[in-house]
């Protein structure tokens, strides 16, 4: 079953997600629900399926942790209610409206998948210890894992709010849950004010914040962009808690305060890019890739019975928000200068025509990842020993 579906995939499907055409498909008829419905009820299954024939992939140590077992048995059991639509013509009203609730349920079974998956990783980690090779296996999976997460929920989410009975009051303009007028500095306010919040229950105090506009493309204008805005929060929210988190630990207690966050929004051509710059020390060169590392960040859970819950660090929070920003073409970089402080840049595409979904596709060349190791370095790896040139010097 599993194999058909997988097989059945064109490489580059035609009806892959772009956000302009998602957002030209606005209207709540239902002729649309039913080509939604056809065509969701074959790509649902099939990238279920490709994310199940990887999860085998991956090193026994970890398949065997019981928190992998269960996301396994999760995606299993979606796997095949959603089969159970693979004959039911969408003339037959109770067949779209079952397959409304079974989205649901299939969302709500999936909402803890990540916590579940970190667990995992610190089951194995505390087992096995760190081994450089799984480690790599780990990223490699989790990036194309969570990626195909990212769509999985994005499609069922498009489905849901346009042709079930929520629709939002809050914002009729939204497509779903895209913004086709997505003012970016409002969501850098939102998420900013949400971290703000967290922060002051940590630390007792938060820096301020100064936005910065600049529309290169549209002088004056405001910076808008066809996006889904809970993204867009959702990577925001990250960087300021991090930015928040090394503002406080730097400077708490200080005389002359927080030193505060500054945001640049700006607009050009090809890219629309947001600015987070902190003052708070930054991190050294050498150690700024384990903050994307899901190996290295996830601490045997810290604080989870404590009072006081951890504002950023733990988790798979900045790893995600990148792949949330490549999702749609975008990126996320972070340049930092140590003893001074960090920039965050959120990289999203001007054009909607640009913002096609980027996926995980499931060929040899993927399967090859699982089987060779990381390889020897084919760079030179200087001991850590400081030099002593002095025993090279002609005497
Ligand atoms: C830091 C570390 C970090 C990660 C992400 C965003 C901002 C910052 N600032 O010091």
């Amino acid at each position: 079953c599993v194999c058909v579906c997988v097989c059945v995939r064109p490489l580059f499907s035609a009806l892959q997600v772009c956000l302009c055409l998602v957002a030209e498909f606005s209207g709540r008829d239902n002729a649309c629900e039913k080509t939604s419905y056809m065509f969701l009820r074959k790509e649902l299954p099939v990238r279920l399926a490709n994310t199940m024939r990887e999860v085998n992939l991956l090193p026994d140590k970890l398949l065997s942790q019981p928190s992998v077992k269960l996301v396994q048995k999760w995606y299993m059991q979606s796997f095949f209610e959603l089969l159970e639509f693979e004959n039911r013509k969408p003339d037959d009203p109770h067949a779209l409206n079952d397959f409304l609730e079974t989205l649901i349920e299939i969302r709500n079974r999936h909402n803890d998948v990540v916590p579940t998956m970190a667990q995992g990783v610190i089951e194995y980690k505390e087992k096995f210890g760190f081994d450089p090779f799984v480690s790599s296996n780990i990223q490699y999976f989790l990036d194309r894992f969570y990626t195909n997460r990212i769509s999985f929920r994005m499609l069922i989410n498009q489905h849901t709010l346009l042709f079930g009975n929520d629709i939002n009051p809050a914002h009729p303009k939204h497509i779903g849950s895209i913004d086709p007028n997505c003012n970016v500095a409002e969501v850098v306010t939102d998420a900013y004010e949400t971290a703000k919040m967290v922060c002051e229950q940590y630390y007792s105090a938060a820096p301020e914040l100064k936005i910065e506009e600049f529309n290169a493309k549209a002088p004056q204008k405001p910076i808008q962009a066809v996006y889904v805005p809970s993204h867009l929060f959702h990577m925001l929210f990250e960087l300021f808690k991090n930015a928040m988190r090394a503002t406080n630990e730097l400077h708490e207690g200080s005389k002359e305060g927080l030193p505060l966050i500054k945001a640049k929004v700006t607009l050009g051509k090809e890219d629309l890019s947001v600015k987070i710059s902190d003052r708070g020390g930054g991190v050294a060169l050498r150690k700024i890739d384990r903050l994307f590392n899901y190996t290295y960040s996830t601490a045997p859970t810290p604080s989870l019975d404590s009072k006081r819950v951890p504002l950023a660090g733990f988790g798979h929070g900045l790893p995600i928000s990148r792949l949330y920003a490549r999702y749609f073409q975008g990126d996320l970089k972070l340049y930092s200068m140590e003893g001074v402080g960090t920039d965050a840049v959120i990289y999203l595409k001007a054009l909607s025509s640009e913002s096609f979904e980027r996926l995980p596709v499931f060929n040899k060349s993927a399967w090859r990842h699982y089987q060779g190791g990381p390889g020897a370095d084919d760079w030179s790896n200087p001991s850590k020993e400081p030099r002593d040139a002095s025993k090279y010097k002609a005497k």
